[in-house]
């Protein structure tokens, strides 16, 4: 049996509504169909534009198998790269950030424009041509400082999403952004697991006590609210009246979801006594609560606006059992630290809620690896996030997956 028919049997034997299978978290051959059919076909949430202000900032991630640069040129466009040297391979940029004129390999000293032109190799005699030995191109789009990579030959269609998020983020004024903090944590658990858990506030009762200062769970949430919510509609009009669309959206396929959730009653930012972080406001909507703006787009990130502030997530698999979540708290970019905010104040929540779900999704690797783990069935009531979430990843890979 090949590594995509074991995949796709195992997909199939999915019901409704149920938890995957142990070897969907744990197999390697099905970790390598995920990379193959999802994460080196979709567009990949990398990094925000403010965080290549000038000309030669550069971040770097691995999408799966491709390593990949990103970097802003003389000429002040955004362009990605494959980060791996046409001369014998070596990957030209090590550090996750940086600044630098040339993209120089560390191995042979191949010099690269930051356009991605070869301008300098030595000792490679006459014949050589170094104008065919530029640095190949990624696809790379830009939504309200949002950079995403494709690392596919041919990209899947980016507008809609552009479309769809433009209008929600846009009030949040997020190019006025700086990162006030970022972490990054590796959990040993399935890239899906990762994003289950984030799906569902199920959990959150028992494990949460510093984000449930802010935090309610909300139907919405989990993409399954109609307007019939009183509450909840009253909210989206007083936002939607102030300039923030709010009312939830989904994609038809269900990669991504966007909506505006109230917190809770004395709460507008995510700080342990529920009052702001900072000083002053990304949005200028003039109403004190706008709750949070949500947004996820499978399979790397989800996002939360507030009003002081924001947060974006983003997640990359480093392997079956081990996912890489990266965190940053964006503040106005004239925002002093010590003055205008204070950083405990303003990481302390979703530092602790992180680690609380780093355990849980390692607890729950641990748990399906086991040969006696049977899936399970999510609640009706509370888990429609991660049911949703198992759909779209299903109905994926059949997709793709010729059987
Ligand atoms: O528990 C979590 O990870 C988060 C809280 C906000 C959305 N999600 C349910
Ligand atoms: Fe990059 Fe040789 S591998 S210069
Ligand atoms: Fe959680």
């Amino acid at each position: 049996m090949t590594t995509q028919q074991k995949t796709i049997s195992l997909i199939k034997q999915r019901q409704p509504r149920q938890v995957l299978s142990g070897a969907l978290y744990t197999d390697p051959d099905v970790y390598r169909e995920d990379l193959a059919q999802i994460w080196h076909k979709e567009w990949i949430f990398a990094g925000h534009t403010f965080e290549l202000e000038k000309a030669g900032q550069f971040i770097t991630l691995q999408v799966g198998d491709f390593p990949v640069v990103i970097v802003r040129g003389t000429d002040g466009e955004i362009r990605a790269f494959h980060n791996v040297c046409p001369h014998r391979g070596s990957k030209l940029c090590n550090s996750s950030s940086g600044k630098s004129a040339k993209l120089v390999c560390p191995y042979h000293k191949w010099t690269f424009s930051l356009e991605g032109k070869l301008q300098f190799a030595g000792n490679m005699g006459n014949e050589f041509d170094p104008q065919s030995h530029g640095l190949k191109q990624v696809h790379a789009a830009i939504v309200e400082t949002y950079i995403y990579v494709c690392v596919a030959e041919t990209a899947p269609d980016f507008e809609g999403f552009r479309k769809a998020l433009t209008p929600f983020v846009s009030p949040h004024n997020l190019a006025d952004c700086k990162v006030a903090f970022e972490s990054t944590i590796v959990e040993k658990g399935n890239w899906k697991l990762v994003f289950e858990n984030n799906r569902e506030c199920y959990h959150c009762e028992g494990n949460h006590p510093e984000l449930l200062n802010s935090f309610v769970e909300n139907l919405s949430v989990a993409g399954v609210a109609d307007d019939s919510d009183p509450e909840l509609s009253a909210f989206w009009d007083r936002c939607e009246t102030a300039g923030l669309p709010s009312q939830m959206v989904m994609s038809d396929n269900g990669q991504y979801r966007i909506t505006r959730i109230p917190l809770s009653a004395n709460a507008s930012s995510y700080t342990m006594d529920g009052k702001p972080a900072v000083n002053g406001r990304l949005d200028k909507s003039g109403v004190e609560n706008i709750g949070a703006l949500l947004y996820f787009n499978y399979p790397s990130t989800w996002n939360h606006f507030l009003g002081d502030h924001a947060l974006s997530f983003r997640v990359l698999p480093l392997g079956p059992g081990e996912t890489m979540v990266t965190t940053k708290w964006l503040v106005h970019k004239d925002a002093v630290e010590g003055v205008d905010y204070d950083l405990t104040r303003l990481t302390e929540v979703w530092i602790a809620t992180n680690d609380q779900d780093r355990r849980l999704v390692e607890g729950t690797h641990a748990g399906v690896s086991s040969p006696a783990y049977q899936a399970g069935n999510y609640s009706a009531v509370a888990e429609n996030g991660p049911s949703q979430f198992d759909d779209w990843y299903c109905n994926t890979m059949k997709s793709r997956i010729a059987d």
